[in-house]
């Protein structure tokens, strides 16, 4: 609809005249419409991927086994739900040439990636593999040659198999191993990176790791998880000083997952559920880092993470990051239930709650304005990004088609709540897309597809989704 006809229905809506059949339709879809512009020109606009994700290439040019390799491998696969593994994913080692040009042809201006530890040290410390290095700076010269801005994440999950054999994030010497692969990655990188983040989602990684066993190393237990959980908060500022020390002019800052909680209902203990539940998931490994220390008044479990502090340890968590990158798919509705620990509650199915993407979160677009607002109420945050949002469904590519109405529907829907945060004075600077394109989803395998690209994991051959085509026009809007 032009801005005439805009003005036109407006004017007939404004005198009540009738409206011709199917005006209204257009008209009430056009003043819904976001563009780019509305963000402002400063607005990052990106999309997201990790290492084990997307690489493949898992022991090639003498890279060394990650705990994903490790756990994928064991007990013949069994440990993920269609019993696949990263092993090829989506190749990007052997085709990042061809994907990195693909997004700029989708008018993409930022990439975010992570670098796999293993893969420039083999052994997680010591012995540097060249071959590993050369193949991100290849990476990131490409990304430059394309004007694509890289962001790199330092640590997105696939730590070395060589230090999970020595405890992993549960060993205290982590924070030296830690520091010594942050800092070749500055060495190496940040002479052409200027965005870094040190983590990607610490729950996510600790809590499926170290606590639940669903994601690697797959360990069970609790004395695991209160370690892991001060070992990972520690080294935000281990990374984020060698960052901030090495990388001239960089801007530093590190991700969280976040949701909204909401109480099933007024009763005193299902808001005390929903409280501890806010602790757990989005407070826990932010707030030491903030230098407000471990949300034990309510979360009282995590008094076992502070058996694992040392002298000074209090003072040595806080890092006073450039940035913090929030990464938000839905929401939680949280139930008291007693005899499940830590949290005393469970989640409401999201299926009771309304629509379901397919990995069975709610689709909740309210939920990111509502994360943004909780995190910029942290006075000691300077600038919020959404490092990661989007959505799996059941895409199907037909006749070199793949018309995922919803995705684009979410991904618009959740736009028009950063912009409500963004427009209420939330300091948030930009957006990055989960996925560039289909890739190994964790336990689930390649089964829940969240890219904007759509990969056929047998030929590797990509076809840009609809969703891909509305994000890319939506870009070209300058
Ligand atoms: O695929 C993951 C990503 O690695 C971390 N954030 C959530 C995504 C979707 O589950």
């Amino acid at each position: 609809m032009t801005r005439e006809e805009w003005l036109k229905t407006a004017a007939v809506i404004a005198t009540g005249a009738a409206l011709p059949k199917g005006v209204l339709a257009q008209f009430l879809a056009a003043s819904d419409e976001i563009k780019r512009s509305d963000f402002g020109k400063d607005f990052v606009w990106g999309t997201a991927t990790a290492s084990y994700q997307i690489e493949g290439a898992w022991n090639e040019d003498g890279k060394g086994e990650s705990i994903w390799d490790n756990f994928t491998h064991r007990k013949g696969g069994r440990k993920i739900k269609t019993r696949e593994n990263g092993d090829t994913a989506c190749d990007f080692y052997h085709r990042y040439e061809g994907d990195i040009e693909m997004m700029r042809k989708m008018n993409i201006p930022a990439s975010r990636f992570s670098i796999s530890w293993s893969r420039i040290l083999p052994d997680g410390t010591g012995r540097v593999n060249q071959k590993g290095i050369d193949f991100y700076k290849r990476v990131i010269e490409k990304c430059h040659k394309e004007g694509i801005e890289p962001w790199v994440t330092c640590y997105h999950w696939d730590l070395p198999q060589a230090l999970q054999n020595k405890g992993g994030w549960t060993n205290r010497d982590i924070l030296g191993w830690f520091e010594e692969y942050v800092s070749l990655c500055a060495k190496s990188f940040g002479d052409s990176v200027k965005k870094w983040m040190v983590f990607n989602e610490p729950m996510a990684f600790v809590g499926g790791g170290y606590l639940i066993g669903l994601h690697a190393p797959g360990i069970f237990g609790f004395k695991s998880f209160y370690k892991a959980t001060h070992h990972v908060t520690m080294s935000h500022a281990v990374g984020g000083k060698v960052l901030k020390n090495l990388v001239k002019d960089g801007d530093i800052g590190t991700t969280y997952s976040c949701s909204p909680i909401d109480s099933v209902s007024h009763n005193a203990l299902d808001m005390r559920a929903a409280k501890q539940a806010d602790a757990f998931l989005n407070r826990m490994y932010i707030e030491p880092v903030l230098g407000m220390g471990y949300p034990t008044k309510d979360l009282p479990a995590l008094r076992h993470v502070e058996k694992y502090m040392k002298a000074d340890d209090e003072k040595n968590i806080v890092f006073d990051f450039d940035f913090i990158g929030i990464q938000n798919y839905t929401r939680t509705v949280a139930q008291y239930l007693g005899i499940v620990p830590i949290l005393n509650a469970i989640n409401v199915p999201p299926k009771k709650l309304g629509q379901v993407t397919e990995m069975n979160w709610e689709v909740y677009p309210e939920g990111i304005y509502r994360v943004l607002k909780q995190f910029a109420d942290y006075k000691q945050i300077k600038r919020l990004y959404v490092t990661e949002n989007g959505a799996a469904f059941p895409d199907v590519l037909e006749n070199n088609t793949v018309n995922d109405t919803q995705r684009t529907q979410f991904l618009k829907d959740y736009l028009k709540n950063v912009l409500k945060a963004k427009n209420e004075g939330v300091n948030v600077e930009g957006y990055f897309v989960w996925s560039f394109m289909d890739n190994f989803e964790w336990a689930e395998g390649y089964k829940p597809r969240f890219g904007l690209v759509y990969n056929d994991f047998k030929t590797q051959q990509r076809t840009i989704k609809n969703s891909g085509k509305w994000y890319s026009n939506f870009l070209a809007e300058k």
